[in-house]
């Protein structure tokens, strides 16, 4: 058994495995750590991860990455339609008001959602990890930004169902990094919590969090976020500065061109890599367009100029986690920096300068998420042996309630769960209710949330379900923020109190003070191993709980039907649908392997018996012989390098069988003789 951790980044992918001594980081075909985050489709198979890069200059237009920015996002909203504009090819709005992206594959325009597109990524680590743990996985933990919503989360969910994976659970990143942390530290102060920032810069994003650690224990204290501010943002500011030169200079205009758009982009990146550790950088591309080759040097001072503004909204996160920590930052043990986003230099200045101290570098920058999850993994799998640990995750947004007729959570009134809220959750609501009805559940406080996101969450629908008598009975739900940061109603059921009117206790207002929210039941961390942990004890609650019971009243307790209707995201039958589709295009890349194999397998033979025939073989074939086999071995060659360059598995294996027949009857007394000769040798030893 492992358990498998995947770092899912806009630009690099990580798979990490707890194996008996330790944590492992996977190697990928081509024996590197980090995997890019990249779906091409070429033209008869596709191409994933470093092969997918590989493609990328040869098929722009079929070409697809940063795919986790667009997971649960709307098409309408107006970030997207600017990220969408960067892409080389159509996309569109689905039924549901997500995207589709439209490309041209196998003969023909082919329509796939963003998760679709996550699916095949996924599957792709996945099969990087079954190929170096040599048996098939399912089990893992997927790491998240922590300012996901409902919907995006629930988009990875389908986005690994689809790639046939079973997530134990998505854990917050910066969550992932401090467990990583502070696992096997035992040497904690004891006269009170250590308190550590981690700082993750990425390609796309920046996400900070708050920890407090005692031995044996975590708690994040807090999350902060800039959705829209990663490495990508500071190759833009590159970008713009050198086609803004290049027309002054070679009056080009970069941005009319898609080829040389994509190419710019890659070269500032570099450019960008070059100034983290020298002082001048220069960038240098042929024929970009127009046939021009264009040449400049940027200072790593201009650079910083360029991107002054960037560099100041670093510090936005990092405020707001602090303050939502209610620590001074005095209290601040030490900032980990980690993400190769945050490899630019001036970016560790600043981090300095917001928190009075430098940041230090203790974890692996790239690798620190992956192997979080895999220790995640590890803890909630039953199978494994994990020290000790309790890690409680806090929530980024309030979550409000509310029914047809007005809002019954409100930030106002007291919510359902508060930002900052350790989870999972659970809360049970209390209402009277004679048949169906609808909740909803939505962010409260639009300023928490990314700019441009929709509060929406879920509208539940309870019932059918009919109450005999309303004055005495009530409906309560059990609605829980999960361990995915998923709000789901577990259960809703209906109770008769036959004695006691308690539908008249308290007070006459129309909607409001028809609830009640319990106390919040049940722990809210996770321990090691499934069984331990908040689920288990939730789950237990199908009989009458004691107060109900408590005055010996005959309580009649009835299950309602719970639906939920999610704003967006994948239907059942749509999820099935796509996960046969993934099927089918993974059947035929995997005939185009199998094809490209038996090629090659044709042509070293090609190589292999011409190089025989004139040495080792020589003297067990006559002079006819040889002239016909080197004339098919010359004809096959041909075939190869023309009709035959692209062919299916069955034409190239019959071609190997016909060379054979020809070729075997000398192979064969090689053999003998040289078995004749070992004998001999036996013989006289
Ligand atoms: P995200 O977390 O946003 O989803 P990711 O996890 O793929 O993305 P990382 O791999 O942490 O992101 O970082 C990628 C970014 O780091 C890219 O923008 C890349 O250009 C940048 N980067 C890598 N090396 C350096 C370097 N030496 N100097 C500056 N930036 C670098
Ligand atoms: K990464
Ligand atoms: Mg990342």
């Amino acid at each position: 058994m492992s358990a498998v951790g995947f770092d899912i980044g806009n630009e690099n992918c990580v798979i990490a495995v707890v194996k008996q001594r330790g944590i492992d980081v996977l190697l990928n075909d081509e024996s590197k750590r980090e995997t890019p985050s990249v779906v091409s489709f070429g033209e008869k198979q596709r191409f994933l991860g470093s092969a997918g890069a590989g493609s990328a200059t040869m098929n722009p237009k079929s070409t697809i990455s940063q795919i986790k920015r667009l997971i649960g996002r709307k098409f309408r909203q107006p970030d997207v339609l600017e990220d969408l504009k960067l892409l080389p090819f159509k996309t569109s709005e689905d039924s549901n008001g997500g995207i589709l992206v439209h490309l041209q594959y196998l003969g023909q325009v082919q329509s796939f959602s963003p998760a679709q597109i996550l699916g095949m990524l996924l599957g792709h680590l996945k099969s990087i990890a079954e190929k170096n743990l040599e048996m098939p996985i399912s089990d893992c933990v997927i790491g998240i930004p922590s300012y996901f919503t409902d919907l995006q989360r629930r988009e990875y969910l389908n986005a690994a169902s689809i790639a046939g994976l079973k997530p134990l659970r998505l854990i917050h990143e910066c969550t992932a990094i401090a467990l990583g942390y502070g696992i096997y530290k035992n040497d904690f102060s004891n006269s009170g919590p250590t308190h550590v920032v981690f700082v993750d810069i990425g390609h796309c994003d920046t996400q900070v969090c708050v920890a407090a650690f005692e031995n044996g224990y975590m708690k994040i204290l807090s999350h902060g976020f800039d959705s829209n501010l990663g490495g990508r943002d500071f190759d833009e500011v590159l970008f713009r500065h050198f086609a803004a030169e290049f027309r002054e200079k070679y009056r080009i205009d970069v941005y009319s061109n898609v080829r040389a758009c994509i190419r710019l982009r890659a070269a500032c990146e570099k450019v960008k890599k070059i100034l983290s550790a020298n002082p001048e950088a220069q960038l240098r591309i042929e024929c970009l367009m127009e046939e021009r080759d264009v040449k400049l040097s940027i200072m790593r001072e201009e650079f910083e100029k360029l991107s002054s503004d960037l560099l100041d909204r670093v510090c936005v996160p990092c405020r707001k986690a602090m303050a939502d920590s209610r620590l001074h930052v005095d209290k601040i043990h030490s900032v980990e920096l980690v993400g190769s986003g945050s490899r630019i230099p001036a970016i560790t200045k600043l981090i300095a300068s917001t928190f009075g101290k430098d940041p230090r570098r203790t974890l692996n920058a790239s690798e620190c998420v992956a192997r979080g999850c895999a220790l995640q993994c590890a803890m909630l799998s039953p199978v494994f042996r994990v020290r000790d640990y309790e890690v409680q995750d806090s929530f980024p947004f309030t979550i409000g309630l509310k029914l047809d007729e007005g809002p019954i959570c409100t930030l106002s009134n007291g919510m359902l769960f508060r930002r900052g809220q350790f989870f999972p959750s659970l809360k049970v609501v209390a209402l009277h209710r004679t048949s169906t009805f609808h909740i909803e559940a939505f962010y409260a406080d639009q300023n928490e949330l990314p700019l441009s996101i929709s509060p929406e969450i879920n509208r539940f629908t309870i019932g059918p379900f009919q109450v005999s008598n309303p004055e005495k009975s009530k409906i309560k739900l059990r609605i829980e923020l999960n361990l995915n940061g998923i709000v789901t109603v577990e259960s809703a059921s209906l109770i008769e109190d036959q004695m006691d009117d308690f539908a008249t206790r308290g007070n006459t207002h129309p909607v409001a003070e028809q609830v009640e929210i319990e106390s919040n039941r049940g722990s809210s961390h996770v321990v090691n191993g499934a069984k331990d942990s908040y689920p288990a004890q939730s789950r237990s609650m199908h009989m009458p709980s004691a107060d109900e019971m408590g005055r010996g009243n005959p309580i009649k307790r009835l299950f309602i039907p719970v639906s939920e209707n999610v704003y967006g995201g994948m239907t059942n039958a749509k999820l099935l649908e796509a996960q046969e589709k993934e099927i089918q295009l993974a059947q035929q890349d995997i005939k185009m392997e199998q094809a490209k194999d038996k090629k090659n397998a044709l042509e070293s033979y090609v190589y292999d018996t011409r190089n025989k025939i004139s040495s080792t073989h020589q003297s067990f074939i006559s002079e006819s012989e040889k002239e016909g086999i080197s004339r098919s071995l010359q004809q096959t060659e041909e075939w190869l390098y023309e009709d035959g360059d692209d062919e299916s598995e069955d034409v190239y294996t019959q071609k190997l069988e016909g060379l054979k027949k020809l070729v075997d009857p000398i192979e064969n007394r090689y053999k003998d003789e040289e078995a004749r000769g070992q004998a001999t040798k036996d013989l006289l030893d």
